[in-house]
């Protein structure tokens, strides 16, 4: 009897294709579980969710444990967000990292001039993001000697850059390691604005201003998740903005008009403002 798995299973399967980061896979995963005919004709397919659902738990355990501790890592988050940049050997990742950021790094003609994690910090709009040039990816990459604390700022990172150049390779290597950051591909001749303009909307982010009565908005610009409320930017300026919360005012794509009074539970859109009254 052929498996025949209903809309749901397919719709389950679709999230699962397009999903691009470990924790989306897993939900999308979860549905195919709960989806999938549960009779004799399709333990093969029920194994083989069992399966991915194991290694991507596994995946998702390494991604938040690099992420809390950037274990043993000479190197620490900073910045809204961590952009790692990927490549084989002479695929110009340096290059790149020097037109994003004020990184002063070496850029050569031979391979492998790149030896150790280089850093900068791109200012978009006021948002500061950190870009880490990865030194260059080879096959077999895990089982160099510095693979394994590379691995670990890949898993940290909130999204790869991956260099045009022998991509196979790349993708492979991730592969191989169950690394599923969400990733973007860019090419070496690539305008840096219109790049800096992908790498944003790839983050999922959106600014957001804070304001005091009276008075313009304050710069530079929070970066929260897309979708957080006003909770959510009151926990990152100050706790008492919580726990005295009377109301805020907010202007901008999410308010019905300029100004208009909401509750902590209000969503924000991308460059609202802000403006909080505490009792
Ligand atoms: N024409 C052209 N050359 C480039 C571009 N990007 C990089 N290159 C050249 O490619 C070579 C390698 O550039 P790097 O930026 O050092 O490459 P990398 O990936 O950092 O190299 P490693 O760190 O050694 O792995 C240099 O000779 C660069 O001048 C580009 O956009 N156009
Ligand atoms: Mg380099």
């Amino acid at each position: 009897m052929p498996v025949n798995p209903g809309i749901e299973y397919q719709l389950a399967e679709e999230e699962f294709h397009s999903a691009s980061t470990t924790e989306e896979k897993l939900k999308a995963l979860q549905k195919m579980w709960s989806t999938v005919p549960k009779h004799k004709s399709s333990e093969g397919l029920q194994q083989q969710i069992k399966q991915k659902i194991a290694k991507y738990k596994e995946a998702s355990k390494k991604e938040k444990a690099s992420r809390r501790s950037g274990r043993s890592l000479s190197l620490k988050k900073d910045g809204s967000a961590t952009i790692s940049i990927l490549g084989v050997p002479n695929s110009g990742k340096s290059t790149l990292l020097k037109k994003l950021t004020n990184a002063n790094v070496l850029i050569a003609d031979y391979q492998f001039s790149t030896t150790k994690p280089e850093v900068g910090i791109l200012n978009y709009k006021g948002v500061l993001l950190q870009i880490i040039e990865i030194p260059a990816i080879i096959e077999n990459f895990e089982k160099s000697e510095k693979g394994p604390t590379y691995l670990a700022i890949m898993r940290m990172s909130d999204l790869l850059i991956l260099m045009g150049d022998s991509l196979e390779l790349v993708k492979k290597e991730l592969e191989d390691n169950d690394i599923y950051v969400k990733h973007l591909v860019a090419r070496k001749d690539e305008d840096a604005e219109k790049l800096k303009e992908r790498i944003w909307r790839s983050l999922d982010l959106m600014k957001i201003y804070t304001k005091q009565p009276r008075k313009k908005h304050d710069y530079p610009p929070l970066a929260l998740e897309k979708g957080a409320s006003v909770r959510d930017l009151a926990n990152n300026v100050h706790k008492d903005f919580v726990r005295n919360f009377k109301f805020a005012r907010v202007w901008g794509k999410s308010a019905k008009f300029e100004g208009q009074r909401v509750g902590i539970d209000h969503k924000l859109k991308d460059e609202d403002i802000v403006e909080f009254h505490t009792s």
